[in-house]
């Protein structure tokens, strides 16, 4: 019997399409996975049994890195944040929400700033906030500038693009691999939010092991979906003072002796990033009490 493996991009009516070196077999599930309730997902790096008529078999499904409800996917490398210096302009809240779900979801994040053609010393700023917390880098699809930045931050992973309508991230994808994943527009003409709620969830192959996961996965997440007492843990650049915080399970927020309210003073943590982590919080907080 002839093998292979891949990566399932799509899933539709107990099809499975799998993405090999060579092509993308139509494949049925093993039955014992009906069995032991397991149910292949799209993002499974799988091996599968080829028929002679050229379909497969789903047969084995490799340990899953982290999986997704909604959108339902697994093994999602990285969350890349897109961002334009101008039009619109960054949305700090959003970035820092995007942020924390992709640290609780243990999914990497990334940030690209993109139409450093139009101003270039805002991207700057932004870039300050960002570096030293995750990757950023700095790009402009119209120009075509560090597009090879683009490509080597996605190559050989699985990834989602998020950030606000109109940040440039159809065009990014088109001008580096000439895919045309969702239609690139006006940004006036972007405020109609419905057209997203019923795509299927696939993933897009740019090259032999690099995918894109073909929906606003992460717009339709929820940041409040972390427990309250989680949200600090996901900005990262805390980690390294809580430890010294006065009280145990400090929330660094009304807490004397908290060292990252110091860090903050000291200009060691970013102020909107407290602000936002503040924020989102009390909001998780909140819901907590409120459910009680
Ligand atoms: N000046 C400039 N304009 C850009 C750049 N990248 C994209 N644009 C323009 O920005 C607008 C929005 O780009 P899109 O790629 O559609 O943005 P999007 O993030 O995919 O938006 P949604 O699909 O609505 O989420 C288009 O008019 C693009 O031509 C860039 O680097 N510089
Ligand atoms: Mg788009
Ligand atoms: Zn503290």
């Amino acid at each position: 019997m002839t093998k292979d493996s891949g990566v399932i991009v799509k899933g539709i009516g107990g099809f499975y399409y799998v993405k090999t070196q060579n092509a993308v077999i139509e494949c049925r599930a093993k039955g014992i996975f009906r069995k032991n309730e397991i149910t292949p997902m799209v993002g499974d790096r799988v091996f599968v049994n080829l028929n002679s008529d050229g379909t497969g078999v789903v047969a084995e499904i490799l340990p899953r890195k982290n999986s997704l409800v909604r959108p339902a996917v697994s093994n999602i490398d990285q969350l890349i944040i897109v961002a334009s210096v101008v039009a619109p302009e960054p949305d700090l809240a959003l970035i820092d929400k995007l942020s924390v779900i992709a640290k609780y979801k243990d999914i990497d994040c990334a940030l690209v700033i993109n139409k450093i053609d139009l101003d270039s010393n805002e991207a700057d700023k932004l870039e300050g906030i960002y570096k030293g917390i995750f990757p950023v880098i700095k790009v402009s699809a119209k120009d075509k500038i560090n597009l090879d930045q683009f490509k080597k931050l996605l190559d050989g992973k699985i990834s989602t693009l998020a950030g606000l309508s109109g940040a440039g991230k159809s065009s990014l994808l088109n001008a580096v691999f000439g895919v045309e994943i969702q239609k690139t527009g006006e940004v006036s003409k972007k405020i109609d939010r419905g057209r997203h709620t019923t795509r299927h969830v696939e993933l897009i192959p740019l090259d032999d092991n690099t995918f894109m996961l073909d929906t606003p996965g992460f717009s339709s997440l929820d940041v409040l979906d972390v427990p309250y007492n989680e949200v600090s843990k996901c900005f990262v650049e805390f980690s390294k003072y809580e430890d010294l915080c006065f009280f145990r399970g400090c929330s660094h927020t009304k807490e004397p002796k908290c060292a990252v309210k110091q860090a903050l003073e000291e200009g060691k943590i970013q102020k909107s990033r407290y602000d936002n982590y503040v924020e989102i919080y009390e909001k998780a907080k909140e819901i907590k009490e409120w459910e009680k």
